[in-house]
């Protein structure tokens, strides 16, 4: 017997992955239905070898529904996210809105699954900023064997984790800089993005970090360790999908460079590909469509005592979004609900 599983925002790019990994996974689905709002309505989904139509999130009863995979944006999740909840059926969030919730998890599956067994308080379970999840997945062996003081991060991320209108605008804007009279003026971006970088991801705080930035910071102590300080600038770049990160480490301990590196390819969800050579480390167009977090440039940080840089590259719609998701799913499963 397996679960009755409902996927919220199935139209959108963390939707149809979300739909693609649980196929891809075989999670135990008994049923399967895809929402979608009004106005994305009656528009066909695949699910495996299916074809699902959407159905409206509206009319919707969640009752005797078991789990709802939600990528429909904080104002939509605000509205239906308790109502699934108080239908009996486990949401297990992607939007931001309930990250910061002290009686919400907010779980990464290789991280801290057993902070899934806390779902109970509000039947909801959060996913962490894509920024997030793939850095966490990394820090957490590490601190493991030699505890984390420091974490300086700069991320260089794609512009899918804008949403499509943000990659039609990146193709828009690079063609136009070939076809004379196509130019595309800035519409989802401040600036141009084509042969580009934008410094700035989310608001602006009156700290003057970002709020990219402070989630990164809030989210790595609530699921790795509240006492690693954590400071980051968040970037936008000109690639389609996949995040990028070079994540410099300060320890209490001394973490030898080769014994991070065999930490990191032990650890789970961890691909390591370091070779100081030509092309020997990842890059965001090689790790679009894998699960694995990607590490290479695992080099001692000789300016203080105890640090260690890396490179850190995932594909930002999967372990940074649906695969996380479906893999919480997997883990309240297996921890809790025990169907399958
Ligand atoms: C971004 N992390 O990359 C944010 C939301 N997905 O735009």
């Amino acid at each position: 017997m397996g679960y009755k599983v409902v996927v919220a925002g199935a139209t959108g790019n963390v939707g149809r992955e979300m739909l693609n990994i649980l196929a891809e996974r075989q999670f135990p689905v008994d049923e399967l239905a895809a929402l979608a709002s009004r106005r994305s309505l009656g528009t066909e989904v695949s699910f495996g070898d299916k074809t699902l139509t959407t159905q409206d999130i509206e009319q919707f009863d969640f009752s005797g529904w078991d789990i709802a995979l939600f990528a429909i944006g904080s104002d939509a999740t605000k509205k239906y996210a308790p109502i699934a909840a108080a239908a009996g059926c486990v949401v297990i969030d992607n939007s931001s809105l309930y990250r910061y919730d002290p009686d919400v998890p907010l779980v990464v599956p290789e991280v801290n699954p057993e902070a899934v067994d806390n779902y109970g308080k509000k039947n909801i379970i959060a996913n962490p900023n894509c920024s997030t999840a793939q850095m966490v997945v990394a820090l957490k062996p590490l601190h493991d064997r030699a505890k984390i003081k420091r974490v300086v991060v700069s991320t260089y991320q794609s512009v899918s984790g804008s949403g499509k209108e943000a990659i039609d605008e990146l193709w828009d804007q690079t063609k136009g800089m070939y076809v004379p009279g196509q130019e595309k003026e800035p519409k989802v971006y401040p600036k141009q993005i084509a042969f580009n970088v934008i410094p700035h991801i989310d608001v602006f705080l009156d700290s003057g970090d970002t709020k990219e930035e402070w989630k990164m910071v809030t989210e790595t102590k609530k699921i790795v360790d509240p006492s690693i300080k954590v400071t980051a600038t968040c970037v936008r770049v000109p690639v389609f999908v996949g995040h990028a990160e070079s994540i410099n480490i300060e320890f209490e301990d001394f973490l030898d460079e080769d014994e991070a590196r065999d930490i990191l390819r032990e650890a789970p969800g961890i691909m390591v590909i370091d070779k100081r050579e030509d092309g020997g480390y990842v890059t965001p167009v090689e790790c679009v469509g894998d699960y694995a977090t990607f590490i290479s440039r695992i080099r001692q940080d000789v300016t203080i005592e105890n640090g260690i840089n890396l490179w850190c590259v995932s594909d930002n719609l999967r372990k940074g979004a649906a695969l996380n998701a479906v893999q919480i799913a997997e883990t309240l499963g297996k921890r809790v609900l025990k169907k399958g």
